[in-house]
Order: structure tokens, then sequence, then C-alpha cells
């Protein structure tokens, strides 16, 4: 069993990390508000009391915080993991972050003479307290061989897609498909409301289409009931659309589809929803159009 350390305990962290301690392995946590780790502290993890002090512990440091900042942030200040960092040491990202904000932690790892794995997960909470959450990674491949017990233990289908900024690419590509399928959701649903059908058998019927993807069956019983309770924020969808604009730039790619949805998450985020699970875009668009539930 391996020691693991894991840094950042939000929606996705806690139960990834519990999952960790449930497989066997000694896991030590540290997140920035001490309180949120708590449950993982009463599933059996010890705390430390900086990223630092995880990576001097560790052989595996994982990472799963907000966004690049944070990212750089826990890995690069002056009590952050690659201070701890020792050779032959692990350090692995499952957060969402842009590639070059990746690269430059890849260097800082490597240059003390460690590995960095990118491994940005699909999937939200529930997915995530099943351990059935599918995992992206790439970078060295025989560093992917060593960590794999560790994602299979989190996750059901790994993948791994190249030695280099791969998975970040990949991972916002699947972030503006499930974007805008909410927003196509959303106006489905809202039209069929407004001809005044019952919403509950809308989302029944929508579900058991062809369109009733894994990720609209997930989203129908709490988008039926109006519960918007964040299994992944607007305000971290807005982070990943942005993220996916700069990859098209730098490509050459046009994605009007997505540019549209983009607006109605800033609107959502502007009218107070930012922090609720981005499928309130439904809720939004019911607005708009004067829907009362
Ligand atoms: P959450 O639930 O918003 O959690 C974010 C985590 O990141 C949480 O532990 C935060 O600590 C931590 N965070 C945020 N900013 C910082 C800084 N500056 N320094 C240290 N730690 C920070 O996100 P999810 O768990 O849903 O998602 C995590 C990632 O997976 C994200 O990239 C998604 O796009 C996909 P806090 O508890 O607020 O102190």
């Amino acid at each position: 069993m391996a020691r693991v350390g894991w840094i950042g305990l939000g929606n996705m962290g806690v139960p990834m990390s519990k999952n960790l301690i449930k497989a066997g392995h000694e896991v030590t946590v540290w997140n920035r508000t001490k309180a949120k780790a708590q449950p993982v502290l009463d599933a059996g993890a010890q705390w430390a009391d900086s990223p630092k002090e995880i990576a001097e512990k560790c052989e595996f440091i994982f990472t799963m915080v907000a966004d690049g900042p944070a990212l750089q942030d826990v890995t690069l200040r002056e009590d952050g993991v690659v201070a701890g960092l020792s050779a032959g040491k692990i350090v692995i990202d499952m957060s969402t972050v842009a590639p070059e904000e990746s690269e430059k932690v890849n260097d800082a790892v490597e240059a003390k003479g460690c590995k960095f794995l990118r491994a940005p997960v699909t999937g939200s909470t529930v997915l995530a307290e099943n351990a059935t959450l599918g995992i992206l990674a790439s970078g060295d491949k025989a560093t992917y061989e060593k960590a794999l017990p560790l994602f299979q233990a989190m996750g059901k289908n790994q993948f791994y897609l190249g030695a280099g900024e791969q998975a970040r690419v990949m991972k916002l590509a699947l972030n503006i498909m499930i974007g805008t399928s909410m927003q196509m959701m959303a106006e489905a649903v809202v039209l069929a409301e407004k001809a005044g059908l019952d919403v509950v058998q809308a989302c029944e019927v929508i579900a058991g289409s062809a369109v009733g993807s894994p990720l609209v069956n997930y989203k129908v019983a709490p988008i039926s009931k109006g519960q918007y309770d964040p299994a992944f924020s607007v305000k971290l969808m807005e982070k990943d659309f942005d993220l996916a604009f700069a990859a098209a730039k730098q490509y050459g790619v046009s994605m009007p589809v997505t540019a549209v949805t983009r607006q109605f998450l800033a609107a959502a985020h502007a009218s107070g929803k930012g922090d609720r699970d981005f499928s309130v875009l439904v809720q939004l668009l019911e607005e708009m159009c004067g829907v009362e539930r």
C-alpha cells in the first residue's frame, strides 16, 4: 500500500481521497480551509500542516484544487509541494487547468528529479463517490503505470493520452460538450414547460430518448425537482470554457455553439447563481421565459 498525500478537499477531493483510504492506502491530507478536511480525517486520514509537509512525507502527491492559480499556489509557494520534494517522488494533478499552467508546474517538479502526471477527471461528485470516474492521464508512461492502482481506486475508466499536456486539452474538449449539452437541455425543457407539459414527464422522455446520455440521466432528477446544489459549479464551468477558448485560439478552431453557451453561463453567474450547479442553466432560461414552477 502506498503513502499518498492529498491536497484540495472540495466537492471532488473529499470523495476521491476517501476512496484511496477505503482501498487501504495511508493518506495524509492538507486543505486551505482545514474544517473541510474533517470527513476525510474521520475516515482515517492524517493531517499535514502544509503542502510541503505532504511532499516530504508521501511518495505520491495528489492535487485537486479549483484552477491553475490554485495549483501553482499549492505547488510553487514557499511551503508548497515542490519545496518538500526529494528525487523519485510522483506528483499528480487531477484539477482542470490550462496546459501552460500545467507545464510550469511540471518543469518545477522535474527540476527536483521527480515526475508529474496530469490526470483530470470526467464525472462529478456522484461518480467520485462511487469510484467510477473517468481518468484522463498524460505524462511519463512508466510513471502512469506506477500510479494506475491509485487511479483504479478512484475511477472506472483510465485513459493514457500521451507524454505531455494531452490530458489537459482532452478534458477541456469534453467539458465544452457537457456545458453545451446542458444549454440544449434547458431549451428543450423550457419549451416543453411553456407548452404546458409536465416538467417531470418531459425530463423522463428526454432521459429515455436517443439523447438520453449518462449526463442527461444524472441531471433529470435534480432538474425535475428544481434542485441545483453544486456537483459542478457554474463558476468552474466558466473557467473551463475560457480555457477551451484559449486552446481553440491556439489551434485555430471555431467554437460558435460553445461561445453562445458561455454567455448563458455569464448570465447565470451575474444573477447570483455562480456557485450553483451548472444545470441551473435550466432555471435561468425558465426565469428569462417567465416560467414559474
Ligand atoms: P471545489 O469544490 O470548488 O474545491 C476547490 C478546492 O480548491 C478546495 O479544496 C479549495 O480550498 C481549493 N483551493 C481553491 N483556491 C485555492 C488556493 N488559492 N490555494 C489553495 N487551495 C485552493 O472544486 P471541485 O472539487 O468541484 O473541483 C476541483 C477541480 O476538479 C477543478 O479544477 C474542477 O474544474 C475539476 P478551500 O476548501 O476553498 O479552502
